[in-house]
């Protein structure tokens, strides 16, 4: 583990409680903790409050650094990067902090020294599940090495009171139950309610002449709902950066209504909070159609207007003039979910700052940069007109003459295309009407980037192929990429050791670096430490794994892992076709030879997505047939691990052997679990979707188990007119898998069980599952034989990991620095400004 360089312990203006990092001074800190901020002493301390005091010993930490931060930012007024998004998916901070801090050792130590255990305090954390899945987990990683490169960043999103819903498997199926992940205290974030703002829902607008005799609009809302920031700190790697999370809360302005209650109506009296609360309860599942959406345009606009009017205090707090908004701030919206930032940045500059409209269209769109993150059609957000002018009133008047200039602007480029124009519009008039918000996005935005090479191309020529024809330059491609911090220092300690041990610890900061492992592939010792860790990793799962599922599993099989949310694009069940097609060959011949596998699945599936859930429930139903027959010998196991989460994935990547990027080609923007399992060593079997295009490239084919059509092939096929009952009839493993699924084999003679999922794949097929089922047999089988030769499979492990260079987030981080931000690092030195008892 690192330890902090001694210049930076040297710099260290107050050596007490609150900063040492010695062993002895971690120790008194943490009783200190534990008895004036928990309260207890240690005969009567739980494991909770060992936690929380650990926490707060770290938290004193980095405050130091992050108050320094602030200064600076402060006085310099430094450019600073707002990344806007819906979802954090932060995963537990302590063991992060530790590492970033470079103290880990020593307060593993401090504890053992108190009769503690580090790996029991961490795993007591419960983490902040504010995101579903890739996008969430993106944002998190980008500010990870926002504070690592040094560059002023805040994130900006919704403290959801209940993040994204544990999962429990109850007779095989996803049970949801409710996240409670702030119910033992959150001691990361610090409130500060004196920057609170308020943000208005509802009501009408009403035209005017102001003193000057301009037209001006006012907006009369029905409702005022109270943003509250808490923010917590974004440590880098070995840097002094501590940077902003701001989280917002919603609150009624007035939590208690005293008229009423004089009145008598004590639940009207708590009304007006309940409602208002409502607003930051509950974070939006994937996928799921049947959830409110007026709830969820309220969120949207809650938290951007809360950040911007935040922006716009910081800029009035550095006395820079409101017209240069955009040399302070560039505003990275992840996704659509935070695009009504163009109408609401508009609206502020114009109606509440007096700015005209053309130089506020200037600012607003010099600000904004959008990065879209699917190629799915039902995602690409759009609120009906209705819901719009109910809820935001003043911003549909807006979009109404932002769509108004950009359409002219369109008629200008292309005369006499009404097609086009109806195509572009930022309303969809096909039927009900509807604000595309994607539209607003690429309007208001100088910059639309994909998230892998192929997906910035399918933007381009597809999903977004008119906005690319009207703006070729606004369009860039910003590959994804995952922290090296989290995701191998702080959760594969082992193989982090190793690579040291061997080439310095330069790569956790550079991670092209890792290209010096190549040196060492042919190194016989070296190929058998690398094998003895992952084989030790895998043996603390298969403990795991008993202790979670009760399934006894063969350390030496081929650990396949399938960890993602659950979605039939992503094409689990191909997997489960697979699983099945090996087992009909053990019935078939029990003696034959088969490499020992066992299957390992994670992730939820959206509470209102019933396909999915039918996916998990066969996986399960499966599993408790194939772990239980006595013909399959152990030779494959079935394991689905519940309540995939951040500290979950923790715990799977560094075991896999082989990670399986099955998806539709086409379908995947990019992945990060792909570069996440890689990274550990493990090989990829995937299509040709999203960055397996770009890992392929690096690792290079002949490490890369490659299958199935490509996207190109993907349309095709489907313009030809796809019939999957003819792969059905005319491939008799195929034919033999789903009859054994439709025969009730897995579910007690319950024919009718799968039913809906066999006669989607039988007569639909949306994602081309029977047409890539023969390739990916081949593929797995391939794989099956190439596990055999041991030495040349931890060659290739080596070589996966010795090539990720690129996926590190601190090059994506890079990339947008330079291309779309416009930003450089601004280093802080912690001597250089305040001292915390001054
Ligand atoms: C989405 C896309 C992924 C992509 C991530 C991050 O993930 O392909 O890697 O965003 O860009 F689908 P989800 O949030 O949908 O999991």
């Amino acid at each position: 583990m690192q330890t902090v360089p001694n210049h930076q312990v040297d710099n260290l203006q107050i050596e007490d409680d609150r900063t040492g990092l010695s062993v002895e001074c971690l120790k008194r800190a943490f009783l200190d903790n534990l008895f004036y901020v928990q309260g207890k002493f240690p005969k009567i301390a739980t494991k909770n409050d060992y936690y929380m005091a650990l926490a707060y010993t770290v938290r004193d930490r980095l405050l130091q650094r992050w108050i320094n931060t602030a200064v600076i930012y402060t006085e310099r007024a430094s450019r600073t990067v707002s990344y806007l998004s819906a979802e954090f998916l932060m995963g537990p901070h302590l063991g992060n902090n530790l590492v970033n801090l470079g103290i880990y050792d020593q307060v593993k130590q401090a504890v053992s020294e108190l009769g503690l255990d580090l790996e029991d305090l961490l795993e007591q954390e419960e983490e902040p599940g504010l995101g579903n899945g890739g996008l969430g987990r993106l944002a998190a990683c980008y500010l990870d090495s926002m504070a690592t490169l040094e560059i002023p960043s805040l994130g900006y999103g919704i403290r959801y009171e209940f993040g994204i819903f544990d999962q429990d498997i109850r007779d095989g199926w996803q049970v949801e139950i409710t996240d409670k992940w702030l119910h033992c205290g959150n001691p990361w974030e610090i409130a500060r309610p004196e920057w609170e703002v308020y943000v208005r829902l509802g009501g009408h607008t009403e035209a005017y002449t102001d003193e000057h005799g301009r037209y001006r609009v006012r907006w009369i809302p029905f409702q005022v709902i109270k943003g509250v920031p808490h923010d917590t700190p974004i440590l880098g790697y070995k840097t002094n950066t501590a940077n902003t999370l701001r989280l917002w809360t919603a609150e009624a302005p007035e939590s208690f209504d005293f008229a009423a209650f004089n009145s008598g109506d004590y639940l009207g009296a708590v009304q007006e909070k309940m409602v208002s609360e409502n607003l930051s309860k509950v974070l939006y599942p994937n996928d799921d159609s049947s959830q409110g959406k007026r709830l969820r345009l309220a969120q949207q606009i809650f938290f951007v207007s809360c950040s911007l009017q935040d922006m716009i205090r910081i800029v009035f707090r550095q006395n820079v003039p409101l017209e240069k908004f955009h040399e302070k701030f560039v505003v990275q919206l992840n996704d659509t979910h935070p695009a009504i930032a163009v109408a609401e940045l508009m609206r502020l500059l114009i109606d509440e700052h007096d700015m005209g409209w053309d130089q506020a269209w200037q600012i607003t769109q010099k600000s904004l940069a959008y990065t879209n993150h699917t190629l799915l059609p039902e995602a690409l957000e759009r609120w009906p007109i209705s819901l719009f002018r109910e809820l935001l009133p003043r911003h549909l008047e807006i979009i109404y003459e932002i769509n108004y200039h950009f359409l002219e602007e369109v008629k200008a480029k292309f005369p006499g295309d009404s097609d086009r124009l109806r195509r572009m519009s930022l309303i969809d008039e096909s039927g009900e009407k509807y604000v595309r918000m994607a539209h607003l996005a690429c309007v208001g935005s100088h910059s639309i980037n994909g998230v892998a090479a192929l997906h910035t191309k399918l933007l381009q020529q597809d999903v977004l192929r008119d906005f690319y024809q009207m703006y070729p330059e606004k369009f860039n491609n910003k590959t994804n990429g995952v922290t090296p911090r989290r995701f191998i220092v702080l959760s594969n300690p082992r193989l982090t050791n190793l690579i040291s041990s061997k080439i310095g610890d330069n790569w956790i900061k550079h991670l092209e670096d890792l290209k010096h492992l190549e040196a060492f592939v042919d190194d016989p010792e070296f190929c058998s430490q690398w094998r003895s860790i992952k084989s030790a990793i895998k043996q603390d799962l298969v403990a795991y794994i008993a202790q979670q599922n009760g399934i006894t599993v063969n350390p030496d099989s081929i650990f396949d892992i399938q960890a993602k949310r659950f979605h039939e694009y992503k094409r689990q069940h191909l997997n489960a076709l697979h699983i099945i097609t090996l087992y009909n060959r053990i019935k078939a011949n029990p003696d034959i030879d088969i490499t020992p596998r066992t299957f390992i699945f994670g992730g939820k599936a959206a509470p209102g997505y019933y396909m999915a859930k039918l996916i998990i429930k066969l996986l399960n139903s499966i599993g408790d047939v194939v772990n239980n027959d006595p013909d399959v010998r152990d030779r494959l196991k079935v394991v689905f691990l519940k309540d995939y989460s951040v500290k979950f994935a923790q715990r799977v990547y560094p075991a896999a052997d082989l990670s399986e990027q099955i998806s539709m080609a086409g379908k995947e923007a990019s992945g990060t679990g792909n570069m996440k399992f890689a990274l550990n060593g493990a090989l990829t079997i995937g299509t040709l979707d999203g960055a397996n295009v770009e890992i392929r490239e690096e690792v290079g084919e002949d490490n890369f188990f490659i299958f199935g059509l490509t996207a190109p092939e993907v349309y095709a096929l489907k313009a030809r007119g796809y019939r999957p009952l003819d792969y059905y009839h005319s491939n008799r493993e195929l034919k033999a898998v789903i009859d054994r699924i439709a025969s009730g084999h897995f579910s007690h003679g319950d024919t009718k069980l799968f039913k809906p999922l066999l006669d989607s794949l039988l007569y639909r097929d949306e994602y081309l599952l029977f047409a890539d089922y023969q390739a990916y047999i081949d593929c797995q089988d391939r794989v099956s034989q190439v596990y055999r030769d041991r030495d040349r499979w931890t060659r290739m492990s080596i070589l996966n990991a010795a090539r990720m260079g690129k996926f590190s987030s601190d090059r994506s981080i890079r990339d947008y620095c330079q291309d779309i931000w416009n930003i450089k690092p601004v280093p802080i030195e912690l001597g250089e400004c305040i001292q915390a008892k001054e």
